[in-house]
């Protein structure tokens, strides 16, 4: 192994929450139901992609696809002011610990995540030129289980599949890495599918998985 590629939201940092309580004040606007268990299908699911769960058993599943960029675009906007108010301090020592951690062990480190948002938030917490490689929502044409975002990542470090390890929280990414042919570690909503390599309870137990890079 010489690379980790790793998810972000869920993973790296919670903003997991932040998008569930803006699809929730669109979802209330709208009338429509939502809760954390329809929340959990969104992880590592595109934007739209979310919007069409959201919408799914409502009146407004048909909506042509301009009425959908605004709802998407009205979500975006409520999940960009808790971004603006992030600082250094989202990011956990514990995390922020065992990433220099692994820096020190020898792996490139690259983020491989669906969101169009990520070096915002990379940036608002301090992580803005930490990784090596980042593969987002921007440069992906199909999300996750498809394998591209991290496929994408494993390009941009120059480093084949094989070589690449993924942290994942949503299950749509671990079925993504597996695709991709690279090792896949579990952690929050994706631990315990039975489908990664390893199962991790917190971020830095990946230490007792990763040892150094030899060579
Ligand atoms: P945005 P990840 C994903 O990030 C989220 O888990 C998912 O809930 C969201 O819909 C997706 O990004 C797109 O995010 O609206 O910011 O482009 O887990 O792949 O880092
Ligand atoms: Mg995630």
């Amino acid at each position: 192994m010489k690379a980790i590629i790793f998810d972000l939201d869920g993973v790296i940092v919670h903003t997991d929450t932040y998008h569930y309580k803006a699809w929730k004040k669109l979802a209330d606007r709208l009338g429509v139901y939502f809760d954390e268990k329809i929340n959990n299908r969104l992880r590592g699911v595109s934007r739209m992609e979310s919007l069409d769960i959201v919408l799914e058993n409502s009146g407004f599943a048909k909506l042509s696809i301009t009425e959908k960029e605004k709802l998407a675009t009205e979500k975006n906007e409520t999940y960009k002011d808790f971004l603006q108010a992030m600082n250094p301090a989202d990011l956990s020592p514990q995390v922020l610990g065992a990433l220099d951690c692994l820096k020190k062990r020898g792996y490139k480190m690259a983020i491989g995540s669906s969101s169009r948002n990520a070096r915002l938030i990379l940036e608002k917490i301090g992580l803005g030129d930490y990784f090596d490689a980042i593969s987002d929502g921007n440069n992906i044409t199909r999300s996750k289980p498809d394998p591209e975002v991290f496929l994408k990542a494993a390009e941009y470090l120059g480093l084949r599949p094989e070589e690449c390890v993924v942290v994942e929280d949503a299950k749509a990414g671990i079925e993504a890495a597996l695709a991709a042919k690279m090792k896949a570690i579990a952690m929050g909503d994706a631990a315990g599918c039975s489908r990664a390599d390893w199962d991790i309870e917190n971020f830095e137990d990946i230490l007792n998985i990763l040892v150094p890079v030899v060579g």
